[in-house]
């Protein structure tokens, strides 16, 4: 039984091989990705066991995400639906520092997830559902789906992470304060940045005031991710501050997810805050590193490369 259980939409993934207008690029490189599932890679790399619970078209870019997800280990609970394509994310980097996403996936079989798909036995045993702001914005059903997921999980005394994930191509920040408010309530733990958190919360330039008003609304952990700014928490009445590492950022799509993957993974092993944050900015930056939204997600063993003082271990 995993530990984790996470649900959501996980895509087909095309990215481009350099920075252009996607109009006149000549190559692309064909990968998955999905918010939910990023996470639970992260996780399992950390040595969290994670179930992943999605629907896929009957297509080739099901069967690749189902294979990928599988065999990075996690408990794949997926439908395979046939009456609905596998959705697609494809990627822009219009300059070398910006990148943009297009999305295929209004109607794709992952946006038709419903409460019916979240087999109650894999909360079994489970210690933390993990759910993102994305899939209530993908349909009516998902959103039921994350609502049966959550009462499940609370009714088995689980933790709930929620990270809130404004996809603004997907819906307005107005749909999405609406849709999310209560998920922010019902949370232990909360993960947004300071436009997210504004949806919910006023305006601060103080990040730390920020996660102080969102545990105000119920959750008793808040973490504010600034990217290359850092993070900033309350836990338990607890405040801290964390920098970023520094990496030369390939894609920085993907980090928030790994973020959250290292800051649970300590969160589940007992750890403080201050660990809990310093491992979520390795694995946040370790994301960066590569093209892809999680490829470059980073093993136990891996954690310290990036403060390391050798070039080379031998
Ligand atoms: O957080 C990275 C995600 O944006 C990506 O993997 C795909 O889930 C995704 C989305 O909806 O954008």
């Amino acid at each position: 039984m995993a530990e984790v259980v996470t649900l959501g939409e996980t895509m087909a993934l095309l990215a481009p091989d350099r920075v252009g207008a996607l109009a006149h690029v000549p190559g692309m490189s064909l990968g998955i990705g999905g918010a939910e599932s990023n996470v639970a890679v992260g996780l399992r790399r950390l040595g969290v066991s994670a179930a992943w619970i999605g629907r896929v078209g009957d297509d080739p870019f099901g069967q690749r995400v189902l294979r990928e997800l599988r065999g990075e280990g996690l408990d794949v609970r997926a439908v395979v639906d046939a009456g609905a394509p596998t959705g697609l994310m494809v990627k822009e980097r219009r300059t070398a520092r910006t990148a943009g996403v297009w999305y295929y996936r209004a109607g794709s079989a992952g946006s038709r997830l419903s409460p019916g798909d979240v087999p109650d036995e894999v909360f079994h045993g489970a210690r933390l559902l993990h759910v993102t702001g994305i899939t209530p914005a993908l349909s009516a059903s998902a959103a039921e789906a994350v609502r049966h997921a959550v009462s499940a999980a609370r009714e088995r005394g689980l933790l709930v992470s929620f990270d809130v994930n404004l996809r603004t191509k997907l819906w307005s920040p107005a749909e999405a304060a609406e849709g999310l408010s209560w998920l922010v309530r019902e949370a232990d733990v909360v993960f947004a940045g300071p436009e997210e958190a504004e949806l919910f919360v006023a305006a601060d330039d103080d990040p730390l005031e920020v996660a102080a008003a969102l545990c105000a609304l119920g959750p008793s952990q808040a973490v504010v991710k600034l990217g290359a700014d850092g993070c900033a928490a309350v836990a338990d009445g607890e405040r801290l501050r964390v920098p970023a590492l520094r990496v030369d950022a390939v894609d920085t799509v993907g980090a928030g997810d790994a973020f959250v993957a290292g800051y649970l993974a300590e969160l589940l092993a007992g750890r403080p805050l201050a660990e809990r944050l310093t491992t979520a900015s390795a694995t946040g930056a370790f994301a960066c590193t590569v093209p892809g939204d999680w490829e470059g997600l980073p093993t136990r063993r891996e954690l310290g490369l990036l403060t390391a003082s050798e070039n080379v271990s031998r």
